[in-house]
Parts: structure tokens; C-alpha cells; sequence
């Protein structure tokens, strides 16, 4: 039997990765088969660094509205593991979902969230896991879990939120489960910038190529690795010591020499990883 692909994976060029999650009549919604191809495929990022930067976004008029609860309510897909009892099959299954957040901070590829509707639930911390979020107009974003018996923390969102909105809008989110739309996403810094519908993947994908043009592989590397060390929390001195180790061994790369000697020369620099 062949198995749908519910996320695929494309190159737009050498450096640049789309990620489609692609199941639009149910808004991409994860089902467990969806979720075990994203944890692959992250996986094969996880070594690709031929592949720079990665866009995620959604096939259809939907980002993503979390856990696929029609599979689950029809049975479709069953237990997640129907060897186990119900509680233990339940951890492994939340303990799957929530790999994806912790496989998007750790794949060295920064990622650009290219928010193309609702992002409920699961959908929404997928978006939070990312490094950049832009969105169309028809991007709205909510703690779906609140609305359907669970706590108002999954996969991340409670970890994420506070970090970017603050304390009070997060928890606002949390308790109420309402819908933040594009317009307070921008206001309030959930999201860099509001394209049309038409231009939105177009603008992941420019600014996807201005990371590749302007930073060197190495030092978007260990951006990302900086910016996931000083998010979980380090003093002043530990972020500087960081930094000085990281900067210590960007200097040492053919790419700092080349493009230093590349300026003096009033010439651009094209960025090899050599
Ligand atoms: O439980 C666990 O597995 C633990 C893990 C939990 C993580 C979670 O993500 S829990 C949260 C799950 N998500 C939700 O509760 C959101 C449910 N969906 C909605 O509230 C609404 O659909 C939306 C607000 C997202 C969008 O509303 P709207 O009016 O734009 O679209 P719609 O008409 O409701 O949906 C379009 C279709 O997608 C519709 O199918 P139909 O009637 O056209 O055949 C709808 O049933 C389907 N759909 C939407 N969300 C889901 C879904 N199908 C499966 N699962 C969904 N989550």
C-alpha cells in the first residue's frame, strides 16, 4: 500500500528547503502518519546542510489546525501504540508531537513560517518553533487546546509565548484559546510582516535567499545555535563567553578571509562553507 506524502519536502534552490504540510480539506491538520513524516524528514535535515534555510508553510487556504481530531474521534488511526495501555500510548503520542518542536530547534537551518492561514493547536506552536514568522491577512493563530479539555501548554506554546508576546498576552492566549488575527500577530510582534496571499511564499522565499546571500553557512549555524542556547536561559557572562567562542571560530573560516578581502575590494563575497 503507498503511503499519501502529508509533508513534503522540496528545494527552491541549492540552500533553500520548502516544507508543505499538505493535507488541506482537513487544514493540514496532524494526523499520526503526518507527524511521523515530519519527524523523518527533520531528521534528514538534521544532516543536510547543503540546505541553508527551510520555509514551512501549508498547502491550501489552512497553516495547520493541530492534532488531526477527526482521525482520532473516527478511530481511523486508532491507538498510537495499541500494544501499550491507554495512558502509556497516549505519552508516546504527545511525546511524538512534541519531537517535532524540539527537531525544529535543532535542525541547524534557520526556519521562516510562512503562515498561509489558521494555525490552531499543534499548528500554532509549529509556527512558534520556527525562527521567523511572516503571514497573509488570513493568518489567525489560537491555543486550540483550551477550547477542547486540555491545558492551555502544548507542544511548546508555553515555552514560546511568553518569550515573544510577554507574560499577560501569552497567558491571555493560554486561558482563553482566542484568535490572535494577522493584524494584533503583527502589532504585538507574533509575526515581522503581513504579505497578500499571493506573495506571501514569494516573500519566505526572498528572505530566505537574503539569509543565504548575507551570512555565511557556518555563522547562520551558529546563530541558531546561539539563539536556542540564550533562549533557554543564560547569564550576561555565559551569552558573551558564547558569542566569543563562536565569533573565535567564524574567524578561522575561509568564508570571514575571503569576505573581508572581498570588501576591500568593494566586491560581494559568495558564501562557500569551505
Ligand atoms: O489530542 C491530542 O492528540 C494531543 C495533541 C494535541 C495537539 C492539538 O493540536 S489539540 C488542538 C486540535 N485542533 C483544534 O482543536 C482545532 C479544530 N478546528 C477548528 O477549531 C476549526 O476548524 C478552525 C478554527 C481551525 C478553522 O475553522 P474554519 O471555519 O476556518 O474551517 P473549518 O470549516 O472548521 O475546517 C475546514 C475543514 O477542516 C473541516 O472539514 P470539512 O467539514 O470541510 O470536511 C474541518 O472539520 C477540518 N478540520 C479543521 N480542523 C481540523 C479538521 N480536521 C481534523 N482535525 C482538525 N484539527
Amino acid at each position: 500500500m503507498t503511503v499519501e506524502s502529508l509533508v513534503v519536502f522540496e528545494k527552491i534552490d541549492t540552500h533553500v528547503g520548502l516544507l508543505t504540510l499538505r493535507r488541506p480539506q482537513r487544514l493540514n491538520a496532524l494526523s499520526f502518519t503526518a507527524v511521523k513524516q515530519l519527524q523523518a524528514l527533520l531528521d534528514r535535515l538534521m544532516d543536510d546542510i547543503d540546505t541553508r534555510v527551510v520555509i514551512l508553510t501549508g498547502a491550501g487556504k489552512g497553516f495547520c489546525a493541530g492534532a488531526d481530531l477527526k482521525a482520532q474521534v473516527s478511530g481511523e488511526q486508532g491507538a498510537w501504540d495499541a500494544s501499550k495501555g491507554r495512558i502509556q500510548s497516549d505519552y508516546l503520542m504527545q511525546q511524538a508531537y512534541a519531537s517535532i518542536t524540539a527537531k525544529l530547534r535543532r535542525i541547524p537551518q534557520p526556519l521562516i513560517a510562512a503562515v498561509n492561514g489558521v494555525a490552531a493547536g499543534a499548528g500554532f506552536s509549529l509556527a512558534l518553533a520556527c525562527d521567523v514568522r511572516i503571514a497573509s491577512p488570513r493568518a489567525r493563530f489560537n491555543c486550540a487546546f483550551t477550547s477542547i479539555g486540555l491545558g492551555g501548554g502544548d507542544v511548546g506554546s508555553s515555552y514560546f509565548l511568553p518569550k515573544i508576546l510577554g507574560s499577560s498576552l501569552a497567558a491571555e492566549l493560554m486561558y482563553s484559546g482566542r484568535f490572535i488575527e494577522a493584524d494584533e500577530a503583527l502589532a504585538t510582534g507574533l509575526v515581522s510582516r503581513v504579505c497578500d496571499d499571493q506573495s506571501l511564499l514569494e516573500s519566505a522565499i526572498e528572505m530566505a535567499r537574503q539569509f543565504v546571500t548575507n551570512t555565511s553557512p557556518f555563522g547562520l549555524r551558529i546563530t541558531k545555535e546561539t539563539i536556542n542556547h540564550v533562549s533557554e536561559g543564560m547569564s550576561l557572562e555565559q551569552v558573551l563567553q558564547l558569542e566569543n567562542r563562536n565569533q573565535v571560530m567564524a574567524l578561522q573560516t575561509a568564508d570571514f578571509s575571503e569576505s573581508v578581502s572581498a570588501w576591500t575590494r568593494n566586491e560581494k563575497h559568495v558564501y562557500t562553507d569551505h
